[in-house]
C-alpha cells in the first residue's frame, strides 16, 4: 500500500507528465484527474494479478450484458474498495485541496435510465467483491441520460456531455478493435458437401472500440472489468466507397457509424422502436461475442465445451440478440451442426426480466431485421421453426400454444418478440422479486411456464452496501463498525446483531443523531443549490425515482394537496413535514412531464403560503442522479414506495432507504413485500390494494368516479387540480384530472384513503422520536439479505454454475 507521501508524489507526477500541468496552476478538476490516474495504477496492478489468478484456476467466467450501467461517480468508490480512502484524503488535504470538493468535481457516468442500469452497477461491484471471474459489457455512450433543469416549473432536457473521451477511468484498447458486419443481403448456396450454406453479402462494417473500466472488489483483491464499446467507421470500407468516387457518401456513412454509440435512449419502460436502438443492441452483442470467443480460444479449442467455461447473463431482452449472434458464429463460422450449436447456446445464456409493463416489451418489425440483420432474421426463423415443431409434437392437443409461444407476432405488422427469443434461447429465466417472478409465470408468459416450468426462477434484487451504506452514509458506517467490527461491509447479515441494541436508549439516540446530521447536510446542500431553507427537525418524506404513472408520484402529491387544504381550509395544524421529490420523465412522456409540473406548482403555492409555515414544505430537486441519491437517501425518515401493486418489478431504492434507517410507506409490490417480511410489519407502513385486488378492480371496470364522490377528502383534493389554485390556467392539469376520474389504470383514488390513514399514522408516530428511531434501527438490522452480494451468490449457484 502506498504511503501518503507516495500518493502526493504520484499526483504531482500525473499532473506534470500526463496532464502537462504544475501543482500551482491545478484546478480541482485537474486534481481529480491526477488522483484518479494515480489510483488507476494501483487498480491496474490488481487487474493483472486477477487475470493471472483467474487463468491459473481456470475459473468459469460470467459475461453480464447490459445496455445500461448507471455507475455514478467512481473516485470515492474506487478509493474505498482499493483501501486508500483515508490516505488519499490526507494526501489531497496536504497538497492544499479540499477532498470533498475534489470528489464533487467528478461528473456522474449516467449510462443508464434507472433501476435496471443501477442494478448492473451494483452487480459488477458484488461480483468483484465475491472474487467471481466476471466482466460487464455495455456501450460507451458519448451522451448519458439527459440533464434535467426545471424552467417555469417544467422539465427541460439538456445533453449530458459527461466527457467520456477524457474519463480517467476508461482505458481505450484501439488495438483490439472489432469489425461488425451490418446490412446487406443473403445469397442462398451450398458448401462443397451439398449442405445449405447461405452467404451474407454486401454488408457494411461497423467498428467497435473497447474501453475498459476497472471494477475493484472491496478489499482490492479482485479487479474485474466493465468493457464499454464505442462505435467508429472502418477505414477499409471507406476506401471501398472512396474508390468509387463517392466522397460525400463515404463521409456521411462514417458519421452514421459513429453515431451508434452517441446517445443513450432516455425512455425506460417504453420501447422506442427506432432503427438506431436496434443497431445499438446488435452492436453491443456482436462486440461482446467477439470478446467471448476470443477469450475462450485462449483456454480451449473445444468449442462444444464452451458452457463449462462461459456463462452469459442477459439484462432484460435488450441484449437478447446474443443468442442469435452466438448461433451465427457457431453454425456459420465454426460450422457446427445446428442442434449442437443450439445446445451450447441454451446452456450458456440466461435471461433476467425486469418489467411486466406491456409497453416495455420489445418487439422489432421483421422488415427492420431484414434490412439490418438479414442473416440473424434467417436464424430466428429457423429457431422458431424447430421450436414450434417440437411443441406441436409434444402437445398435439394444445394447438393454441403455437400462437403465444411463437417468436413472431403475426397480428398487424409482423414482428420479432424479443422476450420469447430470450426465453427459448436461455436455460434460466428469472424475475427480480418473489411477487414479480410469480407474475412472470402466471400472467406474463404462462404458456412458457407450462412447457418449461424448470426454467423459471427468482433472484430478488439487492444493492451494494459499499456504495449505499459505507460511502453514502459515513456517519452510520462509523457507528456500525464501532458496534460490529468491519465485517458487515462484506457480510451484511452481521447487521442482525444490532437487534439486541434496539432496547438501549443510548444507542437509539445515536441513530437519531446520525439521521439529524445527515438531514442537516442535505439541508445545507439544498440551501446552496436551490436557495431553499428546510427545517432538519421536520419529518423528511422522500420519493425519488423515475417519474411514471405506475410509480404514483401523483398519489403522493394529491395527498400533499390534501394536507395543504386541511391546513388552509379546515384549520388543521400538523407537525413540520418536508416532502421531497426528484426524478426524470422520459422526454416523450407527456403525462409524466405534467406530473413534474404539478409537483412544482404545488410546491410553489404551498411554500409561499404563510399559513403553512413551519408545517409543510414541498420541494422538487432538480436533476436526480446517483450522486444526488447518495445525499438524499441517508437523510430520509419516510421512504415512499407506493406503486400500484403488481407493477413495480422489484424496486431497489426501497432497499437503500430501509438500509439507511428510513421507515417505508408502501404497497404490497415488488420487493416491498420481502422488505416488510424482513423488518417486521410493525416497522413498515402498509397501505393499498394487493395485486389480486387491483386485478379484480380493473376487471370490474373503472369505478374511480364513485370513489371520488363518496369521499369528500378525495373530492376536494382532486377538484383542486382544476380550480386554478395551483395554476391560473384551469385547463393545464385537465389531463391528470381526466385520467384520475375516468379510467385510471393505476388506481390512484382506490388507494387514496388507505394511503392517507397510513400517512397519518406515520406522522403521529414520528412525534415519538425514540420509538421511531428504534424502529429505524430495526429496519437497518434486518436488511442484510438485500445486499447485492446475496443476490449474486444466488445467480452464481443457481444460474451460472459458478462457485458451487
Ligand atoms: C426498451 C426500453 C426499456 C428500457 C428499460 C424498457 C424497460 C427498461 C427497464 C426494464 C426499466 C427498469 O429499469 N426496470 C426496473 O428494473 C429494476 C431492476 O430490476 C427494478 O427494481 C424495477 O422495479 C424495474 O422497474
Amino acid at each position: 500500500m502506498p504511503s501518503i507521501e507516495e500518493i502526493k508524489k504520484s499526483v504531482i507526477s500525473k499532473l506534470r507528465y500526463s496532464l502537462c500541468l504544475e501543482l500551482e496552476s491545478a484546478t480541482n478538476a485537474d486534481i481529480f484527474n491526477a488522483l484518479a490516474l494515480t489510483l488507476r495504477d494501483y487498480q491496474l496492478d490488481g487487474f493483472f494479478n486477477t487475470r493471472k489468478v483467474q487463468k491459473a484456476t481456470k475459473s468459469k467466467r460470467l459475461y453480464y450484458l447490459s445496455m445500461e450501467f448507471l455507475l455514478g461517480q467512481s473516485l470515492r468508490n474506487n478509493l474505498t474498495n482499493v483501501g486508500l480512502l483515508q490516505q488519499a484524503k490526507q494526501a489531497i488535504e496536504e497538497l492544499g485541496f479540499d477532498f470533498e470538493q475534489i470528489t464533487a468535481e467528478e461528473p456522474d457516468a449516467a449510462l443508464g435510465n434507472g433501476g435496471l442500469g443501477r442494478l448492473a452497477a451494483c452487480f459488477i461491484d458484488s461480483m468483484a467483491t465475491l472474487d467471481i471471474a466476471a466482466s460487464g459489457h455495455g456501450i460507451k455512450y458519448e451522451y448519458g441520460l439527459f440533464k434535467q433543469v426545471i424552467q417555469n416549473n417544467k422539465q427541460v432536457e439538456q445533453p449530458d456531455d459527461w466527457h467520456s473521451t477524457h474519463s480517467p477511468w476508461l482505458i481505450e484498447h484501439h488495438s483490439q478493435l472489432m469489425l461488425i458486419p451490418i446490412g446487406g443481403h443473403i445469397e442462398e448456396g451450398e458448401d462443397s458437401e451439398g449442405n445449405y450454406n447461405p452467404m451474407w453479402m454486401d454488408w457494411k462494417v461497423l467498428v467497435g472500440i473497447p474501453h475498459d473500466y476497472l471494477v475493484t472488489g472491496y478489499g482490492g483483491k479482485t479487479v474485474n472489468t466493465l468493457r464499454l464499446y464505442s462505435a467508429g467507421a472502418s477505414d477499409s470500407f471507406d476506401v471501398h466507397i472512396f474508390n468509387r468516387g463517392d466522397y460525400l457518401r463515404a463521409v456521411s456513412e462514417k458519421i452514421a457509424s459513429e453515431n451508434i454509440s452517441k446517445i443513450l435512449y432516455p425512455a425506460d419502460e417504453i420501447q422506442s422502436g427506432k432503427e438506431l436502438r436496434l443497431t445499438q443492441e446488435y452492436f453491443l452483442v456482436a462486440c461482446t461475442l467477439r470478446d467471448i470467443f476470443h477469450d475462450y480460444a485462449q483456454i480451449s479449442s473445444d468449442i462444444t465445451a464452451l458452457p463449462d467455461s462461459v456463462a452469459i447473463q442477459l439484462n432484460d431482452t435488450h441484449p437478447a440478440l446474443a443468442i442469435v449472434e452466438m448461433m451465427r458464429v457457431l453454425v456459420d463460422e465454426h460450422r457446427l451442426d445446428w442442434a449442437v450449436a443450439w445446445g451450447i447456446t441454451q446452456k450458456t445464456c440466461a435471461f433476467t426480466n425486469h418489467t411486466l409493463m406491456p409497453e416495455a416489451l420489445e418487439t422489432w418489425p421483421v422488415a427492420l431485421f431484414e434490412k439490418l440483420l438479414p442473416r440473424h432474421l434467417q436464424i430466428i426463423y429457423e429457431i422458431n421453426h424447430r421450436f414450434l415443431d417440437e411443441v406441436a409434437e409434444k402437445w398435439p392437443d394444445k394447438p393454441h400454444l403455437l400462437a403465444s409461444l411463437s417468436l413472431f407476432e403475426e397480428r398487424g405488422e409482423k414482428k420479432v418478440r424479443m422476450a420469447n427469443l430470450a426465453i427459448v434461447g436461455s436455460h434460466k429465466v428469472n424475475g427480480v422479486a418473489k411477487l414479480h417472478s410469480e407474475l412472470i409465470t402466471q400472467t406474463l408468459v404462462p404458456d412458457f411456464y407450462f412447457i418449461t416450468p424448470e426454467k423459471f426462477t427468482n433472484q430478488t434484487n439487492g444493492v451494494t452496501p459499499r456504495r449505499w451504506l459505507q460511502q453514502a452514509n459515513p456517519n452510520l458506517a462509523t457507528f456500525l463498525t464501532r458496534q460490529l467490527g468491519n465485517g458487515w461491509v462484506t457480510d451484511l447479515d452481521k447487521l442482525q446483531r444490532l437487534k439486541k441494541l434496539a432496547k438501549d436508549s443510548g444507542v437509539v439516540e445515536e441513530i437519531q443523531a446520525i439521521k439529524l446530521k445527515n438531514k442537516q447536510a442535505l439541508c445545507r446542500q439544498i440551501a446552496a443549490q436551490q436557495g431553499v431553507q428546510l427545517d432538519p427537525l421536520a419529518m423528511f418524506d422522500c420519493q425519488v425515482k423515475r417519474i411514471h404513472e405506475y410509480k404514483r408520484q401523483l398519489l403522493n402529491i394529491l395527498h400533499v394537496i390534501h394536507a395543504y387544504l386541511e391546513i388552509v381550509e379546515s384549520g388543521h395544524t400538523q407537525a413540520p413535514k418536508v416532502h421531497l421529490f426528484a426524478g426524470k420523465a422520459a422526454p416523450g412522456y407527456a403525462m409524466a412531464k405534467l406530473i413534474i409540473q404539478l409537483i412544482n406548482e404545488v410546491a410553489r403555492k404551498v411554500n409561499s403560503d404563510p399559513r403553512t409555515k413551519g408545517q409543510l414544505s414541498v420541494l422538487f430537486l432538480e436533476d436526480y442522479k446517483v450522486s444526488l441519491a447518495e445525499h438524499i437517501i441517508p437523510a430520509t425518515d419516510l421512504s415512499e414506495q407506493i406503486s400500484t401493486a403488481g407493477t413495480e418489478a422489484s424496486g431497489t431504492s426501497n432497499m437503500k432507504f430501509a438500509m439507511n434507517g428510513a421507515l417505508t410507506i408502501g404497497t404490497l409490490d415488488g420487493a416491498n413485500i420481502e422488505i416488510r417480511d424482513a423488518v417486521g410489519e410493525e416497522n413498515f407502513y402498509l397501505f393499498g390494494a394487493n395485486a389480486d385486488e387491483i386485478n379484480t378492480h380493473r376487471q370490474a371496470g373503472s369505478h374511480n368516479r364513485i370513489y371520488q364522490n363518496n369521499d369528500p377528502a378525495i373530492n376536494r383534493a382532486v377538484e383542486a387540480l382544476i380550480s386554478g389554485r395551483f395554476n391560473a390556467d384551469t385547463s393545464i392539469f385537465w389531463p391528470i384530472y381526466h385520467m384520475l376520474t375516468e379510467g385510471d389504470h393505476y388506481c390512484h383514488l382506490l388507494d387514496f384513503d388507505s394511503y392517507r390513514i397510513a400517512q397519518q399514522q406515520a406522522q403521529a408516530d414520528f412525534s415519538q422520536q425514540l420509538q421511531w428511531h428504534q424502529r429505524a434501527l430495526l429496519n437497518i438490522a434486518n436488511m442484510g439479505s438485500f445486499s447485492s452480494d446475496r443476490t449474486i451468490k444466488g445467480y452464481a449457484t443457481e444460474i451460472w454454475g459458478i462457485g458451487s
